[in-house]
């Protein structure tokens, strides 16, 4: 029964069916989203670390691969994160009482110099779909702000966004500062103009062209 729910909530989120009153999608018109059915789930007992893992991550890691395929688009992530801001929102007093778990915390921020950050902003969106506590640093960060975002959360990972030729270059200097604050923090890199080789040049740990494939990374490498 709960698996029905679940299931049902998971298809909200990768739809962007937000809540009973939310006009989109169309052929979902007048029925519960992601916000009445997670109260639903939880109302019944169903614990909020499956509601999360078994619902909320899998409607965001569904719509995060198609994504990546390009068979659903910006809007389409937009829509699916508000989804599970919804339901969220009811799982957020379990965060804070510590019944319901983290991932992880992911540091993330547009690097020095740089105040694109539509894309950054995504990467935000599906970390979270995915289970992980962000840390959205902002635009135009310097290399110190991200180390001593490091030193506040130990074990966290770092994502670092840059949309500039001439911004791309501030990444080395981060990741070898990062790496000097702590040699074991993982850092993952990303924006247009990135490719693989200049990840593995500056000496980050992974590069994807899509938020999607920070989340798979982390789950390949836990
Ligand atoms: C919107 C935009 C702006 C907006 C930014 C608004 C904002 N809040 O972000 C404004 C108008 C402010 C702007 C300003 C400038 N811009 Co501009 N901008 C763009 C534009 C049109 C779209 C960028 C975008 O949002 N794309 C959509 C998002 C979803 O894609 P994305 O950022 O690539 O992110 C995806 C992936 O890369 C990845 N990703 C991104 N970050 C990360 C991080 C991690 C960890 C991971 C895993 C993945 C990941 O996931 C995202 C989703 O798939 C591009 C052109 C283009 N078509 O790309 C130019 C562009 C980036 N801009 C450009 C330029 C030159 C500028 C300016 C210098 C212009 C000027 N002369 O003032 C200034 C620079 C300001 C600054 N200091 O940053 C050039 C850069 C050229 C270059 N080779 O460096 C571009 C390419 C335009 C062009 N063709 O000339 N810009």
């Amino acid at each position: 029964m709960s698996e029905d729910l679940l299931k049902q909530i998971a298809d909200c989120i990768q739809r962007g069916k937000v809540n009973a009153a939310s006009p989109y999608p169309p052929d979902m018109k007048g029925e519960d989203g992601a916000d009445e059915l997670t109260r639903k789930a939880l109302d019944d007992g169903v614990p909020p670390n499956d509601i999360l893992e078994k619902a909320l991550m899998i409607g965001m890691g569904n719509v995060g691969h198609l994504f990546s395929e390009n068979k659903v688009f910006v809007p389409d992530l937009l829509m699916a994160a508000k989804a599970m801001s919804a339901a969220m929102a009811h799982l957020e007093p379990f965060f804070s009482s510590g019944e319901a778990k983290h991932r992880g915390v992911f540091v993330i921020g547009t690097v020095q110099g740089d105040l694109h950050d539509i894309g950054k902003n995504l990467v935000c969106m599906v970390m979270e779909g995915g289970g992980w506590k962000v840390i959205d640093l902002g635009v135009d960060v310097s290399p110190e702000k991200f180390v001593e975002a490091v030193k506040k959360n130990p074990g966290c990972v770092v994502g670092l966004s840059a949309l500039l030729t001439t911004t791309m270059v501030n990444m080395e200097k981060t990741v070898t500062m990062l790496r000097e604050a702590d040699p074991a923090i993982r850092v993952i890199v990303g924006g247009a103009p990135l490719t693989q080789e200049f990840a593995d040049k500056i000496g980050a740990d992974a590069y994807s062209p899509d938020p999607q494939g920070a989340l798979d990374f982390l789950a390949q490498s836990a």
